[in-house]
C-alpha cells in the first residue's frame, strides 16, 4: 500500500451512503450506475438550438435509458483537452431545452448537467437536472453558492490545470496525496456552504491533468478514495489512456474502457461515466455481482 491512511476496503463500497439526494429525486446507489454521456454540442450533430437538434437529444436520451443508463449526463461545453472555452448563452441555448425535453419525457431519470457555470446551474436545475457535474469542482465565482442553493446533488472533480493546457506537462510529487487533499477540502469548502453530506459524489478526474502513471495510480488506489464516505464516479470511457495503453484509436477504445469500468467498480466506484451505456450496464452489473458474493474479502481463505 503505497499511503499511510489506512484503506477502507473495496468490497465495503456497498455499504456506503447509497441514496444519493438530487433535489426532489434520490439515486439509489446500492447498484453501480452507468451515467451515460449526452454532448450538445455543435460537433455532436445534437446541439439544442433548434427542434430538430432537440429531438435527436432526446431521441439518443430515450435510447441510453433504454439501454441501462441511470444518469444522462449533458454537456454544452467540451472539456476535452484544447477545447475552445463557449459563453453562458450559449451554453445556456444548448443545454437548458434538451435538459426540458428529456426531464419532460422521463422525469423519473437523474438528468446530469455538465457544466462549471452558476448561471447554467441554476437554470439547468430549474429545467429539471438532478446532479450537476463540475470537472472543476464549484471553482468558479459563485458556483459554490449556485450549486448550494439549487438542492441539486454535485460531483467534485479533481483537475490539475485547466482544459486547454492541463495535458501539456502533468506533473505531481505525489498523485494520490494532490487528489486526495484537493477531496478533502472540496468537500469541506461544499459543506460550509452548506451542501448536504448526501448530495456530494467525489471523482479522481482520470485524464484531467494527468499522465498514464497518474491515472493507473489512480484507479490501482481507488479504495483510498473510500476513506471520504462518499460515492465515487469514474469517468474513462474513451479517454486517452485506453489509447496509450492499448495502441488504439478512439473508435477502437470500448473493451478498454469496459475493462476499466469492471475493475473501477470493484475498487469501490459507484457511479460509471461511459458512452457505450449497454456495454459498460452489463459489464457493472457483472462486478456488483461479484461485490455481493464476497469478490475481494478473503472469506474463504
Ligand atoms: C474521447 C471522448 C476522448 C471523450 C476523451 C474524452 C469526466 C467528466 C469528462 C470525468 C466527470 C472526456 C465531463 C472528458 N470526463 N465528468 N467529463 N468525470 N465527473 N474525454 O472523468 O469524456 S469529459
Amino acid at each position: 500500500m503505497s499511503s499511510a491512511v489506512a484503506t477502507f476496503p473495496s468490497y465495503y463500497s456497498h455499504l456506503l451512503p447509497m441514496r444519493l439526494h438530487c433535489g426532489s429525486q434520490i439515486l439509489d446507489l446500492s447498484l453501480p450506475r452507468v451515467m451515460a454521456v449526452l454532448n450538445v454540442t455543435p460537433d455532436s450533430f445534437s446541439d439544442g438550438g433548434c427542434f430538430q437538434n432537440i429531438h435527436a437529444a432526446l431521441t439518443r436520451a430515450t435510447e441510453m435509458i433504454a439501454l441501462g443508463a441511470g444518469i444522462i449526463d449533458v454537456g454544452g461545453e467540451s472539456t476535452r483537452p484544447g477545447a475552445a472555452q463557449v459563453g453562458v448563452e450559449e451554453e445556456l441555448r444548448r443545454v437548458v431545452p434538451v435538459i426540458e425535453a428529456i426531464h419532460r419525457e422521463h422525469p423519473q431519470v437523474i438528468i446530469s448537467v455538465d457544466t462549471s457555470k452558476p448561471e447554467v446551474m441554476k437554470a439547468a436545475v430549474a429545467a429539471g437536472a438532478g446532479l450537476i457535474n463540475d470537472v472543476r469542482a464549484l471553482a468558479l465565482p459563485g458556483a459554490l453558492e449556485a450549486a448550494a442553493q439549487t438542492q441539486a446533488a454535485v460531483c467534485l472533480m479533481h483537475m490539475q490545470g485547466q482544459p486547454d493546457s492541463m495535458q501539456v506537462a502533468p506533473h505531481y510529487a505525489d498523485v494520490l496525496a494532490d487528489v486526495g487533499g484537493f477531496m478533502a477540502e472540496r468537500v469541506q469548502v461544499s459543506l460550509e456552504a452548506g451542501i448536504a453530506i448526501n448530495r456530494i459524489v467525489i471523482d479522481p478526474g482520470i485524464g484531467f491533468g494527468k499522465k498514464l502513471e497518474h491515472n493507473l495510480a489512480l484507479l490501482a488506489a481507488l479504495p483510498e478514495l473510500l476513506k471520504h464516505n462518499l460515492p465515487i464516479l469514474i469517468g474513462v470511457s474513451r479517454k486517452s489512456l485506453i489509447g496509450q495503453l492499448l495502441n488504439r484509436p478512439i473508435e477502437q477504445r470500448m473493451a478498454g474502457g469496459v475493462a476499466l469500468a469492471t475493475a473501477s467498480v470493484l475498487a469501490g466506484a459507484r457511479i460509471i461515466r461511459a458512452h457505450d451505456v449497454a456495454e459498460t450496464h452489463d459489464a457493472i452489473s457483472i462486478a456488483h455481482a461479484l461485490l455481493q458474493a464476497g469478490y475481494g474479502s478473503n472469506k474463504s481463505q
